[in-house]
């Protein structure tokens, strides 16, 4: 029997790496995260949309650790704001600003609109450490609320109203969040070619 593979999840967001491991939690994969290889440097993430951003920071991961990586790069695409925060989700507030503050700033920016439709995109990149990736997309439609409610998940799920459900992502589980969310339907993409994903990291990654 082949050895579980061993998977880096290239995320600081802790939110962002528990999501991910309860998405793949049934796979034979020895996932680890960034907190388990020690410091590493911190990848540089100037793409233009979310597939460059998870690519650099997959590629990143799997070259300088010599193991694969799965980065997800996502975030919140507002039609009312042009598409706004996007790919600038997690630096809306500034640096050092916190969920809460994004969330606020959000509101405070659609204050008087009245269109509050939105969608949350992600792009999960599996990449090996000769470079070459695998790369996976997902969207969730719903809408801006006028504001924060519910206590559970990360980052804007506060203000993310998903009509079928009635309720904001911060009011769901884990679980029901993942079945409807932009990242549960990249992972079910991924999960359904997961052994031909593992297949591929097993021919790519050198023979010792
Ligand atoms: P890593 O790059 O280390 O993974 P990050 O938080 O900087 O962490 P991104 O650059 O992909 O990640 O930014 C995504 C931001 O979009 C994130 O900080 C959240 O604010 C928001 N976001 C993404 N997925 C979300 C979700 O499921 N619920 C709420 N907010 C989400």
């Amino acid at each position: 029997m082949q050895k579980p593979v061993k998977i880096v999840i290239a995320t600081r967001n802790q939110g962002k790496a528990l999501e991910i491991k309860s998405l793949l939690k049934e796979f034979a994969v020895d996932m680890m995260s960034l907190s388990d290889v020690g410091p590493i440097p911190e990848v540089e993430e100037n793409g233009k949309t979310f597939d460059e951003n998870a690519y650099q920071k997959a590629s990143f991961t799997a070259r300088i650790l010599g193991i694969p990586a799965l980065a997800d790069d996502s975030g919140l695409t507002v039609e009312a704001l042009g598409g706004a925060p996007g790919v600038y989700s997690a630096r809306y507030a500034g640096e050092n600003a916190t969920d809460e503050d994004r969330c606020r700033k959000l509101l405070k920016e659609m204050e008087g609109q009245n269109n509050r439709k939105a969608a949350f995109e992600c792009v999960i990149s599996v990449a090996v450490p000769n470079g070459v990736a695998l790369t996976y997309e997902g969207r969730c439609d719903g809408e801006i609320t006028r504001s924060s409610v519910g206590a559970n998940g990360f980052g804007y799920d506060p203000v993310f109203y998903y009509p079928p459900m009635g309720k904001t992502f911060a009011e769901m589980t884990t679980e029901e969040k993942n079945q409807v969310s932009h990242r549960g339907k990249v992972f079910r993409e991924l999960k359904n070619e997961f052994d031909k994903v593992l297949v591929w990291i097993h021919q790519q990654m050198p023979k010792k």
